[in-house]
């Protein structure tokens, strides 16, 4: 009968704020952990870690140009920018709503010459970034990290073509299957070498795979462009949350613990 019920939902209109936003709240870190079946933030794998720089280390205002980064752990030196080709720092741009590094994907740019302790020749290594907001593009090669030199596989870097994610060591590159499409949301990159073979790695799972010859040099890190400047720079835009660099070839074991990190610490889904 008409009108049976107008008490109740008096009751449900007060509560549904409370309601609501249990619906529409993003899970809270503890929530994200326990599904995890962890029970805190385990952090970045910490052995053979030997360069990390995260937004969260950056003293900045949000929308404050990001002129120089201090690396997190390792010492490998501080990354640098200058003019209108620093990004720029937004206090709240995580998939969390912590800090990140924004690149416009026109000019902006970090380096550092000469980068101490990073895996060169054929060393293994592991190169992990948490990016986001990378745009529908063109097919040129939009770079999101590389180290190394301009010399045929001379560099080992992270960047996005179209609609796949690539690893681009120069020259040579190694680009994701059709079936791990490109997406604007935040993911977690790899690009891992034992020495042998090379990998491409999309939230924790291997994506692609090759065995290169990798001779990688010492010449510098970028960030946002590719080494030289050659092609237009080819700019990503992007967001940045960390990028850490390994002197191992991660395990499974420890591409879980990055993923659990990245969930609990970063939002990432
Ligand atoms: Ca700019």
């Amino acid at each position: 009968m008409v009108g049976a019920a107008p008490a109740l939902v008096v009751g449900d209109i007060t509560d549904a704020g409370a309601v609501g936003e249990a619906i529409v709240q993003a899970e809270t870190a503890a929530e994200v952990l326990a599904e995890l079946g962890v029970s805190g933030d385990p952090g970045l794998p910490a052995s053979g870690l030997v360069a990390l720089w995260r937004a969260s280390s950056l003293s900045l205002a949000d929308g404050d140009p990001v002129a120089t980064w201090a690396p997190a752990s390792g010492s490998p030196g501080s990354l640098t920018g200058s003019g209108s080709a620093r990004p720029t720092y937004r206090a709240t741009g995580s998939p969390s709503g912590g800090p990140c590094v924004e690149f416009d994907g026109s000019d902006d740019y970090l380096s550092l010459e000469t980068p101490a302790g990073l895996p060169d020749g054929a060393d293994a290594g592991t190169l992990v970034a948490l990016v986001a907001r990378c745009p529908a593009g063109g097919s040129g090669y939009d770079h999101l990290v590389q180290f190394g030199a301009a010399a045929n596989l001379g560099a080992r870097g992270l960047a996005y073509a179209g609609d796949q994610w690539v690893t681009v060591d120069w020259a040579s590159n190694l680009a994701g299957e059709s079936t791990s499409p490109r997406t604007a949301a935040a993911v977690v990159l790899g690009h891992s070498y034992d020495g042998t073979t090379r990998r491409l790695w999309l939230d924790g799972n291997p994506i692609a795979r090759d065995t290169p010859s990798l001779a990688t040099g010492t010449t510098r890190l970028v960030v946002g462009r590719n080494l030289t400047g050659g092609y237009g720079g080819e700019h990503a835009a992007f967001r940045l949350v960390f990028v850490a660099i390994y002197s191992t070839a991660l395990t499974e074991a420890q591409w879980a613990q990055v993923m659990a990190h990245a969930r609990a610490a970063h939002g990432v889904r």
